[in-house]
């Protein structure tokens, strides 16, 4: 065994034998600190989530170097909601700190560049929020331990055809983010399916602030619901707008709509939204009153979806290091894959070979401020 063990070191030159501990799961000892990257939007746009990703993912980790046998240093990294920036930080992350693994980034629109990067240089990714189509086809060492925008609508859109009797609807969305306009798509097919009727369909881009042509044409075709695919920087001047402007018809909203934050500045606006996602505080999965008691008692703010799929990585890389005992970015990309069964805050949840995640979705509606259960 130990000769296996020497030449199997041997054929890969990259490896850290420092970062190759003894013992197994909860037995592994591995006495070099693992460095974990993170890569977040902490400032501009997208800083609505990256402030609770940061805080989730070093909530996991202070929890798993409590339980001891591995210690981790996350090295936070802030994109500022650009590729640019994203792109710089994976580079540090990679070339410089030599980091283990990354998790991040916080937006679809930096990870298709980014994580070409970090497929090019052998060094697994985690995303916890990028939600369009085709991150995880990006390569073999590209995970998401996040919900797909298509399954998400997949539920979101009969879930709101059934409570509100949905016939025709209109179908906004953001054409200059991958995410939205991978939404879109997604979108179209799952209206098809659901034999509901597009009375409109307008676009705007990210940087937009004025949507009086676009919602004057959604008045004018009288949906039952507005579908719209945006963030939250074109969100909530959109659907401000669009209540002055007299549409008082339902909105379903996408993955950016998880978020405290957004509600928060919809005000009133926000009242009857639904969306479906990938955590519910109401949910009773596995460790998530725990962590929703100690989260808040530690930030001082209750935690959003966006926090609890970063925790959740923490711990889904925890399982796939102690799996084989080793924190080297090869180990740890061929054991992410083979997480046949986490039971996580987010309920049960899995990874498979190709880096895609499986997990039940939930559909909720906000109700007098506050995210409830549809
Ligand atoms: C993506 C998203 C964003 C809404 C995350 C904040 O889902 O870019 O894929």
């Amino acid at each position: 065994a130990t000769g296996a063990c020497v030449s199997q070191d041997a054929d890969n030159a990259s490896a850290d034998s420092a970062l190759s501990g003894t013992g197994t799961g909860a037995d592994c000892t591995i006495d070099e600190t693992v460095k974990i990257g993170a890569v977040f939007s902490l400032t501009e746009a997208a800083a609505f989530a990256g402030l609770y990703q940061q805080e989730g993912l070093e909530l996991g980790f202070e929890e798993l170097n409590a339980a001891g046998g591995i210690q981790y240093e996350v090295i936070l990294e802030d994109d500022a909601t650009s590729v640019d920036g994203s792109v710089a930080a994976f580079e540090k992350l990679i070339d410089r700190d030599k980091v283990s693994a990354i998790v991040g980034p916080t937006l679809s629109n930096m990870a298709f560049t980014t994580y070409t990067d970090a497929q090019s240089a052998g060094v697994p990714a985690l995303g916890v929020s990028t939600t369009a189509e085709g991150i995880p086809e990006i390569g073999d060492y590209i995970f998401r331990a996040s919900l797909p925008e298509e399954v998400a609508l997949a539920a979101s859109i009969p879930a709101a055809k059934e409570a509100l009797n949905l016939t025709k609807v209109a179908v906004l969305y953001d054409s200059a983010d991958e995410f939205t306009a991978s939404a879109f798509n997604t979108i179209s097919d799952v209206l098809a399916d659901e034999g509901i009727e597009v009375v409109a369909e307008e676009t705007f881009e990210t940087a937009d602030t004025d949507f009086s042509a676009q919602l004057t044409a959604v008045l004018e075709a009288e949906p039952d619901a507005v579908i719209l695919s945006a963030l939250p920087g074109a969100t909530v001047p959109l659907v401000k707008q669009a209540r002055e402007l007299g549409i008082d018809a339902p909105i379903v909203g996408g993955n950016a709509f998880n978020s405290p934050v957004l509600v928060g500045a919809l005000e009133d606006a926000a009242e009857g939204l639904i969306v479906g996602g990938a955590w519910s505080a109401a949910s009773e999965t596995t460790g998530n009153a725990e962590f929703i008691a100690t989260y808040t008692e530690k930030y001082g703010r209750a935690p959003d979806q966006f926090a609890a799929q970063a925790y959740t990585a923490a711990y889904l890389i925890d399982q796939a290091i102690r799996a084989d005992c080793d924190a080297n970015r090869e180990a740890i990309k061929d054991n992410l894959g083979q997480i046949l069964e986490y039971d996580s805050i987010l309920g049960p949840i899995s990874l498979d070979e190709n880096g895609e995640v499986h997990q039940e979705p939930v559909v909720q509606i906000i109700r007098d401020g506050a995210f409830t259960l549809l």
